[in-house]
C-alpha cells in the first residue's frame, strides 16, 4: 500500500534555520542530510512533500558579528546565507524551499502572528526600571547604588555613575500555558522525539513557566513590533514563525497551506526547548495547529569533542565533499550516527564506512553482477526459467524489505533504515558467493541467467530504497539496471515492477572508486 491510494497524502517537514554569522560547519551539514533523506524516502513513498530549510537572520548577534566585518548587517547576511545555501545544493538535499527571516514575506507573517498573540490578550508591556551603568551595561537595585560626597548616584560594587532608567519590554505570557503543555505531551506522546528529550521538557514546564520577553530596544536588526516601531521582535518569535511562512501564512489563498501544520521539525538537542514550549505555546495563543512532532537529533562531534571555532576543529562541509565525495558523507552520518545520539567524526572513520559499505559493498556486488551480465549475455537482463528455493528466498528478501525500512524511517531510525538495506546488500553477496555463476558459466549457462537475474532485480531493489540517502549514486546503479526514471518509487518495488528479460542494459561502470588517500603517491 502506498500513499497515492485514495486522498492525496501531504509530508510537511522542516530544518532549522541556521545562525549565519559564521560560515556552514558539519553539525549544519548533519542536520540537513537527515532531514533531506526523510523528505526523499516520504517522496518516493507517495507524499506530497514540502521540504524547508533556510536561515535565521536577526538579532544582536548578527549585528555585532556584521559591524566587527565592517559590513552592513544585510550585505553581511546576503553573502553568509548564500553560503548555506550552496552548502544544502553541494550536498544534494532536495530543499523545496530556502526561507531567510529578511525576505518581506516572513516580514508579514511575523508581524500576523505577534497581532494575532496580543489580539488573545497574551502581549504585555512592562516597564523595568532602575539604577543603570552606562559603563557596566547593567541596572542595579536600590540598595545597590549610594550618593557619592558630590552628590552624583554611584553603584556601590564598581563605583561608576547611574541614572535612573525606565525600559519597556513586551513580555509574552508563557505562564499561562503550563498547563496546556504538559497536557499537549501527555495526549500526543509522538510530539518529543526521542523520549529522553520529552522528559527534560516536560519537567522544565512543569517547574513553572515565567512570562517570556519577546522585544528588544537595545537593537535595530530585527522585525518591527507592529505599532511599536521602536521595539524588535525577539529573534525566536522571528525565527520561530518561519515555519508557517513557508507555507503561506497569513495568506489563506496559498496552495501550500495544505502543508501546516507540518508533520516534523527536525532540530539539534540544544534548542528542543524552544521548539517544544515557545512554539506550541505562542501557537496556542496565535490559535493555529501545533506541528505533529519535534525531533532533537544529537550533536556531530569531532573525535568526542564539540565543534568550535576556538577549539579549531570546525571541519568544513565543502571540504569534506571535496575529500570524500557527497554520497561518502551522506552515508557515512547518516548510517554511523544512530539518529537522536550524538556521533563521532574522524577520517579513519569515514573511510572505515565507505571502504565496507560503499567500495567493497555494494560497488563490488554491483560491479562484478553487472559486468558478467556484460560479457555472458549480451548485456541484457538475463531470462530465469523456473526459480530455485534459494532464488525465491532472496527475493523474498527484497520484497519484504520496504516495510522494514518504512517502519525504520517512521520511527525516525534512519541508521537502522540503512542497516536493514545493507543486510540485503550482505545477503546479496553470500547468494552469489554461493551460486558460483562464473562456474555455471560453463556448467549450467541457464541457471547462471537465473543468478544474474535476481541479483539484477534484488539490485534494483537497494538502488530504490537507498535512493533517499545516498541520492547520485542510486541514480547510477538504478541507471545501469535500465529502470525507467518514473518507475523508482516504492510502490515499483516487488513483484509488479520487476526488471524484464531482454531488456537492453548499459554497459556497466564502477559505482564508488577504491578511496586512495591524497598523500599516497
Ligand atoms: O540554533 N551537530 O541556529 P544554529 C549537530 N538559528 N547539529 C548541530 C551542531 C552539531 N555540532 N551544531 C549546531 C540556531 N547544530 C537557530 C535555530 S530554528 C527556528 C532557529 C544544529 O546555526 C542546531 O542544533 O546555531 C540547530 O538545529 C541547527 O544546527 C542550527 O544551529
Amino acid at each position: 500500500m502506498t500513499a497515492t491510494d485514495g486522498a492525496e497524502k501531504t509530508f510537511g517537514i522542516s530544518t532549522a534555520i541556521s545562525y549565519p554569522n559564521g560560515a556552514p560547519h558539519i553539525g549544519h551539514a548533519y542536520e540537513v542530510i537527515a532531514t533531506d533523506a526523510i523528505a526523499r524516502f516520504k517522496r518516493l513513498d507517495g507524499y506530497d512533500v514540502l521540504f524547508t530549510t533556510g536561515t535565521d537572520e536577526h538579532g544582536l548577534k548578527i549585528q555585532q558579528t556584521a559591524a566587527r566585518a565592517g559590513l552592513a548587517p544585510r550585505a553581511f547576511v546576503d553573502d553568509m546565507a548564500a553560503r548555506f545555501q550552496a552548502m544544502a545544493d553541494a550536498l544534494d538535499c532536495s530543499y523545496d524551499r530556502f526561507i531567510r527571516t529578511t525576505e518581506p514575506a516572513h516580514y508579514a507573517s511575523v508581524q500576523e502572528i505577534w497581532r494575532r498573540m496580543e489580539a488573545r490578550g497574551d502581549i504585555y508591556l512592562s516597564k523595568y526600571a532602575g539604577w543603570y551603568s552606562v559603563r557596566d551595561e547593567a541596572y542595579y537595585a536600590e540598595d545597590e547604588t549610594e550618593t557619592g560626597p558630590d552628590g552624583e548616584r554611584r553603584a556601590k560594587a564598581t563605583g561608576t555613575p547611574v541614572a535612573w532608567m525606565e525600559e519597556e519590554n513586551f513580555l509574552f505570557r508563557l505562564s499561562a500555558y503550563g498547563d496546556r503543555l504538559l497536557a499537549l505531551y501527555e495526549e500526543q506522546p509522538d510530539f518529543i522525539g526521542p523520549e529522553t528529550r520529552r522528559n527534560e521538557v516536560a519537567s522544565f514546564v512543569r517547574s513553572g513557566l515565567k512570562d517570556l520577553s519577546v522585544s528588544r530596544t537595545n537593537f535595530d536588526w530585527g522585525v518591527p513590533v507592529p505599532g511599536h516601531p521602536d521595539h524588535v521582535m525577539y529573534v525566536w518569535v522571528d525565527a520561530l514563525t518561519n515555519y508557517v511562512t513557508v507555507t503561506g501564512f497569513p495568506d489563506e489563498a496559498d496552495t501550500r497551506k495544505k502543508f501546516w501544520p507540518m508533520d516534523l521539525h527536525v532540530i539539534g538537542k540544544d534548542i528542543v526547548r524552544f521548539h517544544a514550549v515557545y512554539w506550541p505555546a505562542f501557537l496556542m495563543s496565535a490559535g493555529l495547529p501545533l506541528p505533529k512532532r519535534v525531533f532533537g537529533h544529537g550533536f556531530l562531534l569531532s573525535k568526542g569533542e564539540k565543534m568550535s571555532k576556538s577549539l579549531g576543529n570546525v571541519v568544513d562541509p565543502f571540504d569534506l565533499i571535496g575529500a570524500y565525495g557527497v554520497d561518502a558523507v551522506r552515508h557515512f552520518v547518516l548510517r554511523e550516527v544512530p539518529f537522536g545520539s550524538d556521533g563521532n567524526y574522524s577520517h579513519e572513520a569515514i573511510i572505515t564506512r565507505y571502504t565496507a559499505d560503499l567500495s567493497n559493498g555494494l560497488g563490488n556486488l554491483a560491479q562484478r553482477s553487472l559486468s558478467m551480465i556484460a560479457k555472458n549475455c549480451e548485456g541484457r537482463v538475463p531470462e530465469h526459467g523456473d526459480l530455485t528455493a534459494d532464488d525465491r528466498a532472496l527475493l523474498a528478501l527484497a520484497d519484504v524489505l520496504p516495510e522494514t525500512v518504512r517502519a525504520a524511517m517512521d520511527r525516525l531510525a534512519l541508521h537502522t533504515a540503512l542497516s536493514e538495506i545493507w543486510t540485503l546488500v550482505t545477503a546479496c553477496d553470500r547468494y552469489f558467493d554461493a551460486q558460483k555463476p562464473w562456474v555455471l558459466r560453463k556448467t549450467d549457462p541457464a541457471r547462471m541467467g537465473a543468478c544474474l537475474y535476481v541479483v539484477a532485480e534484488t539490485l534494483r531493489a537497494i538502488g530504490i530504497l537507498v535512493q533517499p540517502f545516498i541520492p547520485g549514486s542510486a541514480a547510477k546503479l538504478l541507471d545501469l539496471l535500465a529502470v525507467a526514471p518514473e518507475d523508482r518509487r516504492i510502490a515499483d518495488l516487488g513483484e509488479g515492477g520487476r526488471l524484464v528479460p531482454g531488456a537492453a542494459l548499459p554497459a556497466p561502470s564502477g559505482l564508488f572508486p577504491r578511496f586512495v588517500e591524497p598523500d599516497a603517491g
